[in-house]
């Protein structure tokens, strides 16, 4: 896969690129990823890419014909892009969906906007779609340009070595994941659930389906209503719901400690909870 990236601060955006998955992946040759200087495709001796906004207010707003410039060298050189982004607080939600779709695209363009406002023009005249990473305000569009790149990056195969990790990825199957544990097996008063050390897989299978059910439930309800279950992890989660819906303000019940792995680990768990 091919991406190109515009920004007035290329080598903040380089050395986000230089470690990591997606920096192994461009050393490896799976991803080619250039990033392009703004103010290279400026045409005055102070390689001016901003101007006064029309109508008067406050800031800088970014000129159009310095973007124009940089995409039509880009494609001189490097082909016509499937898609040409325009990182923007207005734009549409980027989502796991819509790496999905990218990451199928062999020739990305990420155009880096500004806090402070881009030439209507572009979004009109060169971008193909605006996207926003989210509801805050940001300085520039670098930060969610590499949001972008690093989230679809991971979806390109070969980019990430262990592909069933891919899949297994918490938006991947629309559920949160559950929770993780390596040694030691007892740390600072905290023991691990004693189901992750009993050695029976198909119980360790159960209790992780059941915890992600639960922590999806908990704290990002609203993923369960995009998501596909299969018929015993929908009865699972019915029954969740059910004992939520009596009310554990008496502490956990039967079923809930059932889950946790039953005794020390539960108690534990409640305990840290309460404090
Ligand atoms: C360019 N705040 O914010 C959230 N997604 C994108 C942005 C953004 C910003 C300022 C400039 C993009």
């Amino acid at each position: 896969m091919k991406i190109d990236i515009v920004t007035i601060f290329p080598g903040m955006v380089q050395s986000a690129l230089a470690d990591g998955v997606v920096g192994r992946a461009i050393a490896a040759g799976r991803l080619n990823v250039r990033v392009h200087d703004l103010r290279d495709y400026a045409t005055d001796r102070h390689r001016t890419v901003d101007d006064m906004p029309f109508g008067g207010g406050p800031g800088m707003v970014l000129k159009p014909e310095p973007l124009f410039a940089a995409v039509d060298a880009i494609r001189d050189e490097r082909g016509t892009p499937g898609a040409v982004i325009m990182t923007s607080p207005d734009g549409e939600r980027f989502s796991h969906a819509a790496a999905v779709r990218l990451s199928t695209v062999e020739h990305v363009v990420v155009l880096c906007g500004r806090y402070e406002g881009v030439d209507e023009r572009v979004r009109t005249g060169l971008a193909t779609e605006t996207l926003s990473i989210g509801d805050y305000v940001l300085s520039g569009g670098e930060l969610p340009a590499l949001v972008i790149v690093d989230v679809v990056a991971r979806l390109v195969p070969g980019v990430v070595g262990d592909a069933e990790s891919v899949a297994r990825d918490t938006f991947a199957h629309g559920l949160l994941d559950y929770p993780q544990y390596t040694r030691p097996a007892e740390f600072r008063g905290m023991s691990v659930p004693p189901v992750l050390l009993s050695g029976h897989h198909a119980d360790i299978e159960r209790w992780r389906r059941r915890e992600a059910l639960a922590r999806t439930l908990e704290r990002r309800p609203d993923l369960l209503e995009r998501v596909s279950l299969e018929a015993d992890d929908a009865a699972l989660l019915t029954a969740l719901m059910l004992e939520r819906d009596r009310g554990n303000s008496a502490g956990a019940s039967g079923a809930e400690r059932a889950r946790r792995g039953a005794g020390d680990h539960a108690d534990q768990e409640k305990t840290r909870r309460e404090r």
